[in-house]
């Protein structure tokens, strides 16, 4: 730390760092997301600066099992975007990946043909902890993208579990990954990854099976209903392969459709409220944590209350209990 930095305001350094990813300046931007990551509050002050810049972004998340051809979907819409001169960004979670999980440094393999393309931002991120941090750090690592000005974000995510689910759900529009003989593997993921599909991609189409697999998805029949509205969206089956650069037109036609749709039905509006009142309360509940081990730690007052549970004087859930009633006290009152 320079004399300099250690005597500037932490708001003056927020606002520079702001202005940075404001004007795109990968390195800050790559910077800020560690230090999301790594739950520094200067992270949390720039992204409050951030905030008002946020939702101009086209969100587009890709879910599916592992090794379904996500990231090779990833790196064909890039260069589909590239070429028409949208700019993008790319976050690839891997949530059951220790901190330098080998299929995350495969995706940056798969994915260095655009490493030198400087409207090209891609960020890795494996699960270092708790699962619902991620999902804080994966909603921050989009809105610092946005901030940047990249016209479309995509989020690529092992769907696996509800949490993975819940990340690729920050997204405007979800794509599930399937490809033919999916049913094994669908039934080893949680119903609730079906639940978030917006648009079904069977991929490895050169493979066989891949029709009746197309023709199986869609006489299923899935739908989504939109909150509070009447209407139904039809989930569409897309045939692609992903490998030999086949389907992304069809792929593209209906992302748009499905946006259009979600626009105009209040769709759109409702999954964003979804998004950011899921933020709020993770933010919420992860400072309430923090300041609750921070106090600890520090002692105090709260000290006497420690030596009684420490004597098995009080038990920990009647201490607990004591301190639960006084915060839903101070939440209702809000
Ligand atoms: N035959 C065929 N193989 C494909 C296609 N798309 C991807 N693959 C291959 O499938 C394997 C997995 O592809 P990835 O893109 O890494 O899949 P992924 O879903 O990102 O995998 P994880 O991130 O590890 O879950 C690779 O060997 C790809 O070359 C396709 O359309 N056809
Ligand atoms: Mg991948």
């Amino acid at each position: 730390v320079s004399a300099s930095t250690a005597t500037t305001a932490p708001d003056v350094v927020a606002e520079r760092v702001a202005e940075q990813v404001l004007d795109g300046h990968v390195r800050s931007a790559t910077r800020l997301i560690t230090q999301s990551q790594d739950g520094d509050p200067l992270a949390r002050r720039v992204m409050s600066l951030l905030y008002p810049h946020c939702g101009r972004a086209r969100l587009i998340g890709i879910t599916g099992p592992p090794g379904a051809g996500k990231s090779t979907l990833v790196a064909g819409m890039i260069g589909e975007l590239r070429r028409r001169g949208l700019t993008v960004g790319v976050i690839a979670v891997d949530p059951s990946s220790p901190f330098s999980g080998g299929a995350v440094l495969g995706d940056r393999d798969r994915m260095t043909g655009y490493s030198s393309d400087a409207e090209v931002f891609i960020r890795s991120m494996a699960s270092r902890g708790a699962i619902g941090g991620l999902c804080a750090v994966a909603n921050d690592a989009v809105d610092v993208m946005d901030a940047m000005g990249k016209d479309v974000v995509l989020i690529e995510t092992v769907g696996v579990g509800q949490s993975e689910v819940e990340i690729a759900q920050i997204a405007n529009t979800v794509v599930l990954t399937l490809v033919p003989g999916y049913g094994d593997e669908l039934q080893a993921m949680k119903a609730g990854i079906m639940e978030a599909a917006d648009i079904i991609v069977v991929n490895k189409a050169d493979s066989p099976g891949a029709n009746g697999a197309v023709a199986e998805l869609q006489n299923m029949g899935y739908f989504q209903a939109v909150p509070q509205g009447e209407e139904m969206w039809q989930v569409p089956v897309v045939k692609m392969s992903a490998l030999r650069n086949e389907g992304f037109d069809e792929l593209e036609a209906q992302i748009l459709r499905q946006s259009e749709f979600a626009e105009k039905t209040g769709w759109k509006a409702a999954r964003q409220r979804r998004r950011r009142v899921h933020q709020f309360a993770e933010v919420v509940t992860d400072g309430v944590r923090r300041d609750f081990l921070g106090v600890m730690q520090e002692g105090g007052g709260f000290d006497g209350l420690l030596d009684r549970i420490g004597a098995l004087q009080v038990d920990p859930y009647a201490a607990a209990q004591g301190i639960s009633r006084r915060l839903r006290t101070l939440i209702k009152d809000l």
